[in-house]
């Protein structure tokens, strides 16, 4: 057996052991994670490949450093294979926190040469640009930040081997950065006054080049082409990237707020995203788990995050969209464009049930086409004028958002669409070489291939079999 088949077969046998009471799984429908040949080696191997020694780096060429939420799924698939592994990438990640609590979208590894990566630390300037806000001294990052999912991951980890979580004082150690980050998000960036976060580039929301950004972005002076040098066009196709006008705004935003000193509040771009606010909510619920397992209440946190639920209903669902849509906060408007960060909310257990089954209903319509003329669902409306089914965010299908979709889709009882829909992801992200993402009606990979959080996803698809435990998790069972 090679070292990622032992590693494999280890971790099952752990993972077993300290399996929380519940429904038993259901047949795998894949070979056995002992067999040379299955998925489970093969996205265990992708994410020993891209492993770095204290974390994981997306995708070797294009992503060689370390990203926030990739992180964060990463560690939700790592921790079936290796619960230790799983804890040193969060804990890599969160010892790159700011003072101000929040958490860098990127950790640069100082070992990788500049230009391997556009925008590389010498534009952040972290060290000095970031002084206020309390970047840290001995570790370079971005100053922008992505989708909270880190105490959902978190908590998952712990709940794979609780044993060596306790020995290791890793929730001790992790929650008061996770309260400082939930704090950062819901305060410094309350940019609307209601109460949720609002982002403040494309890339803080993860879903970069979505055409929700458009018209926001339009106010944004692109920066002249000839001022920075692209890294991403070295490695993916030209026609599957986001165009250099976009990327010139990119880079004038993140510029703009660089040279104010990273503080908040003033910039041109401000958006109040379904998904961002969605994953800070599961996550809030995640977090009242942990201080409850650190033998504190949960309940402030969790009559929080049932507040918070109410704020996006009221905030940025549209009853005649039947989903959920950005609201622009420089502007003030809902952006009515459908993209599939306004189906994410559907993970929450506190939605409104006409309000969920409507989600799912939406995945279902011509629109995303869920079941019909696709199996995982696309990253923007098949039917819009911006839909493109191979460029970033404008069409093609992702893992993650689809992981996301599964365990929405369990949390409202929706098993069989659920099963479907993970059948999906295990196919199609073995099929495509776990690809970065794929066109939403052949499957055919697009981006980068042998892509951390697909493999990752992949692995947590394999291990939960049909167990429904994301509705237990995030409704409150399974606290031990
Ligand atoms: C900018 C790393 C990241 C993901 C994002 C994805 C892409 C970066 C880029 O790659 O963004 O952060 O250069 O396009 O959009 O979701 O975290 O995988």
């Amino acid at each position: 057996m090679d070292r990622t088949a032992q590693l494999v077969a280890r971790s099952t046998e752990r993972s077993i052991a300290y399996d929380p009471p519940g429904p038993p799984p259901s047949p795998a429908p894949s070979p056995a994670p002992s067999s040379p040949a299955s998925p489970h080696v093969r996205a265990a191997k992708v994410l020993e490949d891209n492993w770095t020694g204290t974390s994981t780096v997306p995708s070797r060429n294009l992503y060689p450093h370390q990203w926030s939420w990739d992180s964060a799924f990463i560690a939700i698939g790592l921790r079936h294979i290796s619960p230790l592994r799983a804890q040193t990438e969060l804990e890599t990640l969160l010892a790159a926190q700011w003072d101000d609590g929040r958490v860098p979208h990127i950790v640069f590894n100082p070992s990788v040469p500049l230009d391997a990566y556009f925008p590389s630390p010498d534009f952040w300037r972290s060290s000095t640009a970031g002084r206020a806000a309390g970047a840290p001294r001995t570790v370079q990052t971005s100053g922008i930040v992505q989708p909270p999912v880190h105490a959902l991951a978190a908590w998952l980890v712990h709940r794979a081997d609780p044993g060596l979580s306790r020995a290791r004082g890793f929730l001790t150690r992790m929650y008061p950065r996770l309260a400082a980050w939930h704090r950062y998000l819901l305060h410094r960036r309350d940019l609307g006054g209601a109460g949720l976060a609002s982002v403040v580039h494309p890339w803080e929301q993860g879903m970069d080049n979505s055409p929700c950004w458009d018209a926001p972005l339009a106010r944004v002076t692109p920066a002249p082409a000839r001022s920075f040098r692209r890294a991403d066009l070295d490695h993916g196709a030209p026609e599957d990237r986001p165009t250099d006008l976009d990327y010139g705004r990119y880079v004038r935003l993140a510029t703009a707020y660089r040279d104010g000193d990273y503080a908040d509040g003033s910039g041109d771009f401000a958006v109040e995203d379904p998904a961002f606010n969605a994953l800070l909510i599961a996550s809030e619920h995640a977090l009242a788990r942990i201080a409850e397992e650190l033998g504190a209440t949960g309940t402030a946190r969790q009559a929080r995050a049932r507040r918070l639920t109410a704020t996006l209903v009221d905030r940025l669902w549209d009853p005649a969209g039947n989903m959920f849509f950005c609201r622009d906060v420089r502007g003030g408007e809902l952006v009515p464009e459908r993209a599939v960060s306004g189906l994410i909310p559907l993970l929450l257990p506190d939605l409104p049930a006409d309000i969920a089954s409507t989600l799912i209903r939406t995945t279902r319509s011509a629109h995303f086409g869920l079941g019909t003329s696709t199996r995982l669902v696309p990253s923007y409306d098949l039917l819009g004028e911006a839909f493109d089914p191979h460029r970033y965010w404008r069409g093609p299908a992702w893992f993650n958002t689809n992981w996301l979709l599964e365990r929405g889709l369990r949390t409202h009882g929706e098993h069989r669409r659920a099963d479907a829909l993970r059948q999906a992801v295990l196919d199609i992200a073995d099929s495509s070489d776990f690809a970065e993402y794929v066109d939403p009606y052949t499957g055919e990979a697009c981006g980068a291939t042998g892509f951390s959080w697909t493999a990752a996803l992949s692995l947590d698809l394999l291990h939960s079999h049909t167990d429904p435990t994301a509705v237990k998790e995030l409704k409150g069972g399974n606290r031990r």
